[in-house]
């Protein structure tokens, strides 16, 4: 009981004096290295009650108190970083879902501090954590639908950590999904945790979601998630959390910069390039899934590759002959395409 008290007075001096402060991860986009954006995580002083943010924030929830913890951190968050976020980069907030169903938050405040700021609400993301306590999805799913209404991305913590975070996902499509770092330890040994990604990237490109590696430690575990199509990363092989904002570590970046993109699928295509180059770069690529099947009903396969063919020569063939040079028709195709 003394215990509590003690913690009860230490919560709100740390609140109320502004001990409370934040350090900032930066997320790096793995095709080139650089930053994305940042997490923003809360820190505090060393001290005999709250040994780390998982327990100060659990006892404000168990107090009723995490509605104030969270509005200073996320206004520290904001404030403290906006004249170093740069126009394209993003900024992920740590986020409860009870916070979110609180009428409160819905006032518009975190507007006026964006205002203020001069950040959009694009850069910002609400990382939703503890999904234990989406009790609802219905209701959850409106609730986001109100931040989104208004321009704010959501992403899903955690994901991979159990199945909550697979409903999670597939409920709330999520802008971005944040994989956990109890799945990406040592990925680059284990084939089954390998599989999981990929299951998770297949989930999310059919959701329209980008993937966040996060808890990278080691080299390896960097070139494992480049290897498998992961576009970006956050760890302290990157970079710790720090402030002022730290910068990608020189080892991070090498890795991903040094990193043999030789084996990837990517052509250019220059005001030169004819439909038949585009044909047999399709052809190199459907190379690359030449055992994958599908199967049919009656027990019949058609090989994966020639489906691809099928849909790449029934849409285009129309609009290209083998000799037309592609871009300008291809940009023209593709426009016709977005706006359906
Ligand atoms: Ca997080």
């Amino acid at each position: 009981m003394i215990h509590t008290q003690q913690s009860y007075q230490l919560f709100h001096s740390l609140l109320e004096q502004q001990h409370i402060h934040i350090h900032y991860q930066p997320v790096v986009a793995l095709q080139t290295g650089d930053i994305f954006g940042y997490e923003a995580l809360t820190r505090f002083p060393d001290n005999p009650y709250f040994r780390h943010p998982g327990e100060l924030f659990t006892f404000a929830s168990e107090h009723g108190k995490l509605f104030e913890l969270e509005k200073v951190t996320r206004e520290l968050a904001i404030q403290s970083v906006f004249h170093k976020l740069t126009n394209n980069e993003k900024l992920w907030l740590n986020l409860s879902p009870d916070v979110m169903y609180d009428r409160s938050f819905t006032t518009g405040y975190t507007h006026s501090l964006l205002e203020k700021s001069g950040i959009k609400q694009n850069q910002i993301v609400f990382e939703i954590t503890e999904r234990s306590a989406i009790q609802d999805f219905d209701s959850f799913k409106r609730v986001l639908k109100h931040y989104r209404q208004q321009g704010f991305l959501i992403a899903i913590d955690d994901a991979g950590a159990g199945y909550s975070s697979l409903e999670a996902i597939t409920e709330l499509q999520p802008d971005y999904i944040k994989i956990d770092r109890s799945l990406i330890r040592n990925i680059d040994q284990s084939s089954t945790r390998q599989y999981m990604l990929e299951a998770l990237m297949q989930l999310s490109s059919k959701m329209g979601a980008g993937v966040i590696a996060e808890g990278i430690e080691t080299k390896e575990e960097l070139q494992c998630v480049i290897q498998n199509g992961v576009p970006y990363a956050q760890g302290y092989f990157i970079a710790r959390p720090d402030y002022p904002i730290p910068s990608i570590r020189d080892e991070g970046l090498k890795t991903i910069q040094q990193f043999d993109r030789s084996n990837d699928t990517r052509m250019i295509i220059t005001s030169s390039t004819t439909f038949y180059d585009v044909i047999s770069q399709v052809e190199a690529f459907v190379g690359q899934v030449d055992n994958t099947v599908i199967l049919l009903e009656n027990g019949s396969y058609i090989p994966f590759k020639t489906i691809i063919q099928f849909v790449c020569y029934t849409q285009l063939h129309e609009t290209f002959t083998l000799q037309d040079k592609v871009l300008d028709k291809l940009q023209r195709y593709c426009a016709i395409h977005q706006t359906k």
